[in-house]
């Protein structure tokens, strides 16, 4: 198919696909597929390394292995990954390998994707990876876009994608206003679930794209913009199959008969959930979510801020009143230049020069192109509840704001219905959007990989953060995109490098800025909330305390919970005993390969 011909292919929709756009977002959709295809020119994949067969285990081997898989699940169940890499975009993404590669495109693949249809099967597919010592890797829908998409870390590892078979939504209870949802649930399909139900008291937390699964996005700690964005500490108890093959519940759910699994999230002794988010201790295949009860009103404001330097001082202003919950959601602070990034044009229509684009062209280009004109940084944010009380909070949050010279209030009347601000506005009232896909058009074949460092609310963290990242991206020439996401105490500030991810030199160039900016960032006492696969292990060695003391305590979980190393090997840089010490960490100095020099003998 030519790209003219897939990007005039039909978006597939919910319910026909559990990974399917909901129809009203069908046309934004189609348009946003449009976009990236007009900017496309990276060839069609053809494959250089085939046979992928994960190291440990003898091609034979292998190939009977998986046959035995099929015979399990059914022959339909298991496809070998031997076809054309197929990139595809947001919403036909592919399970087999990043499609935001920033390594060579065939480092990070999978040898075959397999799909369980029940948590029994979950469990068979656990226990055949035993018995052959095979390395599989779990993804709920594999959109986690920015961190390493449905790639697996060790490559050659057998994806199990859960959520093709498994994206019930098993409760959905309008007296708890609480959910339990399996891997291959969206927060498109969790919202239109709830409005079909006719359930409008029931709000859901989306992150900015909706694509993505309830349950993966939460076990590895994503972020929304309502009052629940803290999407971990809204969730309440799992179903987890562990690496041997057993499975629990916890919390509430290990009691028989219970009624309280997702409305209280402790149960009873040690609280084990968090050993399954960020991890490779188990499969999650089932979790329950708390959701929020529509607060009767709601109203987006947006205030621009004049000077790169009114950045501290917003801080500082946002702080006591986000902490005492006057500003309520998870906000954005934005840099001026996404205002541009977001019209979904590429960087060349600003400007055709290299290097980064000169602040002149963006504050000028931010004048004439945007509905809201010139600034440097953007608040996005809600109030909540009816128009009274909705009234004296923004009336304090106005009185603190314009404390700063030069601070505007947006108003939301002047802005067109396809502006920035209406996405940001729906997202913080928890309907989910697809708006926010439009920056990828930046650079032709753009992709993005994230650097996510976490600060206290304050100047001097935030001015820190930014000139670490702003000096790191002049170094290399990148365009850097700043968005400060504040929750309750802390912000993450989420930083997207944009890269053409068909040209080598951009690609190492990313990878080089990112790696700076975690070392410097460590250096400085910041560490990363997330990390993409071919920075885990960095990220995790900044994690250093007494001698590495967190991570020798991780090893020892993963050696008691998962002794042959089947599970995931690598994510989240916990190494397997079978990997240690054989050169699997993928670091600036390790040449960026996603294998090491093999595995310790099964000794079967
Ligand atoms: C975003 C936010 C994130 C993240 C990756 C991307 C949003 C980009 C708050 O967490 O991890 C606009």
């Amino acid at each position: 198919m030519s790209f003219a011909d897939e990007a005039n292919s039909a978006v597939p929709t919910l319910p026909s696909t559990h990974s399917g756009i909901p129809t009203f977002l069908l046309e934004k959709a189609q348009k946003a597929k449009e976009g990236i295809f007009e900017t496309r020119t990276k060839p069609a994949n053809e494959r250089q390394r085939l046979p992928v067969v994960p190291l440990g285990i003898e091609r034979d081997e292998f190939t009977k292995a998986l046959a035995e898989l099929r015979g399990q699940l059914g022959a339909e169940h298991v496809e070998i990954n031997d076809k054309p890499l197929k990139d595809g975009w947001y919403m036909e993404h592919p399970n087999t390998h990043d499609m935001m590669t920033i390594l060579d495109e065939e480092e990070l693949v999978a040898s075959a994707v397999v799909y369980p249809g029940s948590t029994e099967e979950v469990q068979q597919v656990v226990l055949w990876a035993n018995k052959y010592r095979i390395p599989i890797f779990p993804i709920s829908m594999g959109r986690n876009l920015g961190y390493g998409g449905a790639a697996p870390r060790v490559r050659g590892s057998v994806t199990v994608d859960l959520g093709r078979r498994m994206n019930q939504i098993l409760d959905l209870n309008p007296e708890d206003y609480t959910c339990l949802v399996e891997p291959g649930v969206s927060f498109y399909a969790l919202y239109e679930a709830i409005q079909a139900k006719g359930y409008a008291h029931m709000w859901i937390d989306t992150p900015d794209i909706g694509g993505g699964s309830v349950l993966g996005n939460t076990i590895d700690r994503g972020v929304g913009y309502t009052p629940y964005g803290d999407h971990w500490a809204c969730h309440a108890g799992l179903e987890v199959v562990l690496p041997t093959g057993d499975v629990i519940r916890t919390g509430m759910g290990a009691l028989p008969g219970s009624n309280t699994w997702q409305t209280f999230p402790y149960g009873f002794g040690p609280y084990s959930d968090g050993i399954f988010s960020q991890s490779n201790y188990g499969i999650v295949t089932k979790m329950g979510m708390t959701l929020m009860p529509n607060p009767g009103g709601y109203e987006s404001f947006m205030y621009t801020f004049p000077k790169e330097e009114d950045l501290g001082p917003l801080m500082e202003i946002i702080r006591p009143l986000r902490i005492s919950n006057i500003l309520e959601n998870v906000a954005q602070v934005r840099h001026v230049i996404q205002a541009l990034a977001a019209l979904g044009q590429p960087r060349s229509k600003f400007f055709t020069g290299s290097g980064p684009i000169p602040a002149e062209v963006v504050h000028a280009a931010a004048t004439t192109a945007t509905a809201v004109g010139d600034y440097t940084w953007a608040y996005y944010g809600m109030a909540y509840g009816p128009a009274h009380i909705r009234a004296h909070k923004l009336a304090l949050v106005d009185a603190e704001f314009k404390r700063i010279p030069g601070a505007r209030r947006v108003d939301p009347a002047t802005l067109p219905a396809d502006e920035y601000f209406w996405a940001r506005d729906r997202v913080a009232a928890g309907v989910p959007d697809i708006h926010e896909l439009r920056w990828v058009n930046w650079t032709p074949n753009g992709a993005h990989v994230a650097f996510s460092p976490v600060s206290p609310i304050r100047a001097a963290d935030a001015t820190a953060l930014f000139a670490l990242g702003k000096r790191a991206h002049d170094r290399y020439g990148i365009d850097f995109f700043p968005a400060f996401c504040v929750g309750l105490r802390e912000m993450h500030l989420i930083v997207e490098i944009v890269f053409d991810r068909d040209d080598g030199a951009a690609r190492r160039a990313a990878l080089d800025c990112l790696r700076d900016m975690i070392d410097e960032a460590a250096a400085l006492g910041y560490g990363e909330y997330r990390t993409h696969l071919v920075l885990m292990d960095q990220v995790a060695s900044t994690y250093s305390w007494n001698d590495g003391a967190l991570m020798k305590f991780n090893e020892r979980l993963k050696d008691a919970l998962d002794p042959n190393g089947i599970l995931a090997p690598g994510r989240c840089g916990i190494w397997p005993k079978r990997y240690r010490g054989r050169g699997w960490e993928m670091t600036r100095e390790s040449g960026h390969v996603s294998e090491g020099s093999g595995v310790e003998p099964a000794g079967l």
